[in-house]
């Protein structure tokens, strides 16, 4: 899961680490940090092509981000769940963005919709610089 500048910018880090850990995830491993634009690239190239994407990676640079390595049984599905839709007006109520998320690009959280990005998005967030 990676907390996003619209989430650390209002404080919410630990209000959305504690509805994580309610739900029987663990955290092993977490870094905060403000993203390079690159990094930021580099973290969203599945969308390099699309129009949004300069102003994703402007937001996703424009705060502290805090990247947490999650696990739990069904981890990816589950999480997800209790993320909900991306667009915040969307979100079931009681999930993060529905509490928590002010727009479709502002929407608290990320979380990786398959082991495959998972993969992906901690060898680019986690990476030893
Ligand atoms: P999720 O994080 O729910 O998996 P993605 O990966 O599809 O959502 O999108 C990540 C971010 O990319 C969104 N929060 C939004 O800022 C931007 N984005 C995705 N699709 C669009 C779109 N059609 N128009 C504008 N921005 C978009």
């Amino acid at each position: 899961m990676l907390i996003k500048p619209d989430a650390t910018k209002r404080n919410l880090v630990g209000k959305i680490l504690s509805i994580v850990e309610d739900e029987g995830f663990k955290i092993v491993k977490i870094k905060s940090q403000k993203m390079s634009k690159s990094l930021a690239k580099e973290f969203y190239a599945v969308h390099r092509k699309k129009d949004f994407f300069k102003d994703l990676v402007d937001y996703m640079c424009s705060g502290l981000t805090v990247g947490v390595i999650l696990e739990r049984k069904n981890a990816i599905n589950h999480l997800r769940e209790i993320v909900g839709a991306t667009d915040p007006k969307e979100a079931k109520e009681g999930t993060i963005r529905h509490l928590f998320g002010e727009t479709f690009r502002r929407n608290s959280v990320h979380a990786s919709d398959s082991k495959k990005s998972f993969v992906y998005e901690k060898r680019v967030f986690f990476k030893e610089k």
